[in-house]
């Protein structure tokens, strides 16, 4: 196979929330070099570090004030260069977050910029003149003018997040060169690769209004790809809210001149009303079946997908996508096989192994997340009832996804022995690592047979898709395609047992969610399919 990423299956750690291993409250780098087997148990080849870097925690590491300085709360580079080697002894790849198309306002760049408007870094970030109103009405993506003034000189800075997180200015060509140069040196010392933050904005153009794929989008992107890892076997993913078909197409493709693959968002956003995400609708599975199909069929060997139904700025994926009330196991299984059974790299987030739900805290004080703080002062403002604000901040709020990890049914989920920087999601006594372990059918367990089943089956990896029951209104089947090989994968997306009228065979059952078919009969034309339950057969 010629990319080793191809088979790979990612693991999102979110620092401040793994593990905690000094009792500060806040997880560190020591505290994942202490869960590493975790992931070996899992069979994860790579980890995708959220941000370690130095910075103010303004959105907790995606401000980043020195990319060559590991923030304190999270260790030192000596810590980091331990993981990056331990990992690595352990078969484990690193691929860190690449945050810029913003700094932090304490980055050095900006400081100058800041002190002197003749200072040489003045140009790394985007100013406008003041003529007595806001340059234009672009909004931050948190809420507010996209614009800050700076009183001193009387110019405004753009910030597509808070206003503690300029804008780079991407037009300037040392700022993109002291860009690479930091990436080679982070190449240098053993990680491989990068997740590249909102990087389909680094071509924008404010004054007419372009944010997402601005016209020097992909000339930057082989740039980069030219000056720094064009030459070097590693995994590359862009955080892409503005990707389509089209522009995936060029972003992953297969020449390699730009990145590996890139996250497109069209799933998530099926859930949101008129593209509000803070007002939830129900999945259309129609729409859904919709969306695969155009990724799966559009980058079939022009491309490449990657597959993940969470990260740490969305809900919780069982919470989002299932059921976590009435069957939490049975639907985050069934959410888990859906997805590893489709072509791309899948990414795991941290305690979905283990069906990690959403959390209802009950006052607006327990939060943490910038974003939700931005949305839960202006929606008051405008009116709205704090049930109301809560009820969608439960739903939607970044928070749910940045509760600490639930290791055990220790105190604090066995997370910390200090006080943890956010409440632990109170279910830990029941959602744990450790009693996941322990039980054969578990979630964990069921992610560790998926994970290994991708690494011995090219159909996997290589296979095309295609529907099969497209009409059906409850179950998500599909069959993958591969030589003379055949993947099936049923999936009942649905509370409702179900009957379907379907030959298996020839084919033998891989995975299972339940355990055995409820009619154990491979020669039956038909299959009844209990409350989420899923099924990978092969022929
Ligand atoms: O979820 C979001 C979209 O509705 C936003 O919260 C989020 O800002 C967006 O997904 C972009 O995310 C990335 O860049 C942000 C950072 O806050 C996120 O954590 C990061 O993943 C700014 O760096």
């Amino acid at each position: 196979m010629e990319n080793w990423w191809k088979s790979a299956c990612v693991y999102q750690i979110y620092p401040a929330s793994f593990n905690d291993s000094t009792g500060s409250g806040t997880g560190d780098i020591l505290g994942i070099i202490e869960k590493l087997d975790h992931l070996v148990y899992l069979g994860i080849d790579v980890i995708w570090l959220s941000p370690v870097y130095a910075s103010p925690m303004a959105d907790n590491g995606y401000d980043i004030s020195d990319y060559y300085a590991i923030n304190p709360l999270f260790g030192t580079m000596t810590d980091m260069d331990l993981l990056i080697d331990t990992a690595s002894e352990k078969g484990i790849k690193i691929i860190m977050d690449l945050v810029v198309n913003h700094t932090s306002d304490q980055h050095a760049w900006f400081q100058s910029a800041l002190k002197d408007p003749e200072s040489p870094y003045r140009d790394y970030y985007i100013w406008r003149e003041n003529q007595g109103e806001l340059p234009n009405d672009l909004e931050s993506c948190f809420g507010g003018p996209a614009w800050t003034l700076d009183q001193e000189s009387d110019n405004y800075y753009f910030h597509l997040f808070t206003k503690e997180q300029p804008d780079l200015n991407w037009n300037n060509e040392d700022m993109r060169h002291e860009i690479y140069n930091m990436m080679n040196w982070w190449l240098k010392k053993g990680i491989t690769g990068f997740r590249m933050d909102v990087i389909d904005l680094i071509g924008k153009i404010p004054d007419e209004k372009i944010t997402e794929n601005g016209p020097m989008l992909h000339p930057y992107l082989k740039e980069m790809n030219l000056a720094s890892y064009q030459d070097k076997d590693i995994l590359t993913v862009g955080e892409c809210w503005g990707a389509d078909i089209d522009n995936a197409q060029l972003f992953s493709n297969p020449d390699g001149s730009e990145l590996s693959m890139v996250f497109q968002f069209h799933h998530i956003k099926l859930r949101w009303d008129q593209g509000n995400k803070w007002n939830t609708i129900p999945l259309d599975l129609e729409a859904f079946k919709d969306v695969i199909e155009t990724w799966q069929q559009g980058l079939h060997n022009t491309g490449w997908n990657s597959l993940f139904l969470g990260n740490h700025d969305l809900p919780r994926s069982v919470s989002y996508w299932g059921d976590d009330t009435h069957y939490r196991k049975e639907s985050a299984k069934m959410l888990a096989t859906l997805l590893h059974g489709l072509q791309g790299t899948p990414f795991v987030y941290q305690g979905e192994e283990i069906g990690m739900t959403n959390v209802q805290f009950d006052s607006i004080d327990q939060y943490k997340d910038v974003e939700t703080m931005n949305f839960y002062t202006m929606r008051i403002e405008e009116g709205l009832s704090e049930e109301h604000v809560l009820d969608s901040i439960h739903k939607i709020g970044r928070d749910n996804a940045r509760t600490p990890m639930q290791w055990s049914d220790a105190v604090n989920g066995g997370f910390s022995d200090g006080h943890p920087w956010i409440q632990v999601n109170p279910n830990y006594t029941d959602i744990n690592v450790k009693a996941s372990i322990q039980d054969d059918g578990s979630i964990l367990n069921h992610y560790k047979k998926l994970i290994a089943l991708r690494k011995n089956n090219t159909i996997l990896t290589e296979g095309s898709f295609e529907f099969i029951l497209r009409e059906h209104t409850q179950v998500f089947a599909y069959q993958r395609t591969y030589l003379d090989k055949k993947l099936l994968c049923i999936n009942n997306f649905s509370p409702d047992e179900t009957t379907i009228n379907l030959s298996l065979n020839g084919y033998l059952v891989r995975i299972h969610n339940y355990g055995s078919l409820l009619y154990n009969d491979t020669h039956a034309n038909t299959l009844t399919l209990r409350p989420y339950e899923s099924i990978i057969l092969t022929n």
